[in-house]
């Protein structure tokens, strides 16, 4: 027995090896739903990755965030290294580190914001912050000088339904030096058409945090005046197109999950309005009955359940110039969707039946990808040649 303990142990060690020399340079081929097929390959793995960015300098590092509270300056290799310097995040459901971006002017400020769930009793009260800090990179890499931009009110029990995804208005843009969050329902529905909470709506301020004075609901109190659109669910991405239109995407209910166009001033109709029904069975009426509600520019039913977005703008894969890529967690897909314009239209699906998380483009135009949850995978997507 012990012979054979010591030569299975053996075995295995040489296996190992073997396996993660090969797992370096692992690729593998996906084949799209219209035809076109990309190459992945695997950069490295984390324990719940949630959201990357690429830094805007010559570093072409990544920052990538875990949901239970991990930040990793990553090289376009893999090389990991921990950031630290950052504050008490509360872990749970949906919950935990969200977003993570760098602003505009990176190469010249050093600043980095984040998302993250925040609790000061241990959960009965839970609501999302976004604070900016400078990227440390002299040592090990921290966040330091961190302030506070926006806190999501009111606080509440529930762990869901965050949102919290950041996009920066393009520079050159009339949104240059602004900060787009996305601020989620926290699954009570109602206060999304409600004036006094800042759930179930998108949220413009100045990269500081302060208030823009064109905003567009100037006269239904304080709180709304931060308040770029109402009506929304839980929306897990939000990106600019090459022409400075505002994309948002949000899980439907049952169904019904909706790509919008982003428009000042505009009510997207949640909870009123939905192509998908309550979980109950409880149908809500769809968004053509109540043309006064902002109709989604494509919508799923069934459910692809959303999360990351990024407008293709590179030169690896010309044909998908001004798409839009999203990662799809229950469908186990990168869904492409057609943007022509103001209209919308699901082009193709890429699948390799993981839950994907995120979708970026990295500096040479390649499309890199999280997959979700433990084990989730960093992917490097190229056009296969
Ligand atoms: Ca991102
Ligand atoms: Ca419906």
């Amino acid at each position: 027995m012990k012979y054979l303990a010591a030569l299975a142990s053996s075995f295995s060690l040489a296996v190992g090896v073997a396996f993660s020399t090969s797992a370096v340079a692992e690729e593998f081929s996906i084949d799209g739903s219209a035809g076109n097929s990309l190459t992945a390959k695997v950069i490295t793995e984390f324990n719940s990755p949630w959201a990357m960015t690429f830094l805007p300098d010559e570093s072409r590092n990544l920052l990538v965030s875990t949901k239970p509270g991990a930040l990793w300056l990553v090289s376009e290799d893999g090389k990991k290294r921990a950031v630290g310097g950052l504050p008490k995040v509360a872990v749970g459901g949906q919950g935990g580190l969200g977003d993570v971006v760098p602003h505009p002017d990176f190469a010249s400020n050093s600043l980095v914001y984040i998302s993250f769930v925040a609790s000061d009793d241990g959960g009965s009260s839970r609501g999302s912050v976004v604070v900016r800090g400078k990227l440390d990179q002299s040592g090990s890499p921290k966040l330091v000088d961190l302030e506070t931009i926006w806190e999501q009110t009111p606080r509440m029990s529930g762990r869901g339904h965050f949102s919290h995804r950041i996009a920066f208005g393009p520079k050159g843009s009339p949104h240059e030096g602004k900060i787009f969050i996305t601020s989620g329902d926290r699954q009570v529905q109602t206060p999304a058409q409600d004036w006094d909470m800042a759930l179930g709506k998108i949220i413009r301020l100045n990269d500081d945090g302060s208030v823009p004075a064109d905003n567009p609901f100037q006269s239904n109190g304080e709180l709304a005046k931060t308040f770029w659109t109402t009506g929304h669910r839980n929306l897990l991405g939000i990106s600019f197109d090459g022409q400075g239109r505002l994309w948002s995407h949000e899980m439907g209910p049952k169904h019904g999950d909706e790509l919008n166009l982003i428009i000042a001033g505009e009510n997207y109709g949640w909870p009123v309005v939905s192509n998908g029904d309550q979980y109950s069975g409880t149908e809500i009426p769809d968004h053509d009955t109540r043309p006064e509600f902002m109709a989604p520019k494509a919508y799923w039913v069934p459910s692809i359940a959303p999360s990351g977005l990024v407008i293709y703008s590179g030169s690896e894969f010309s044909e998908f110039n001004g798409d839009a890529f999203i990662g799809g967690l229950v469908s186990r897909a990168l869904v492409r969707v057609d943007l022509d314009g103001e209209s919308a239209k699901e082009a193709e699906r890429f699948r390799w039946g993981k839950r994907i998380r995120e979708v970026e483009q990295g500096p040479d135009g390649a499309l890199w990808v999280l997959e979700d949850r433990n084990g989730g995978r960093l992917l490097k997507l190229t056009a296969s040649k």
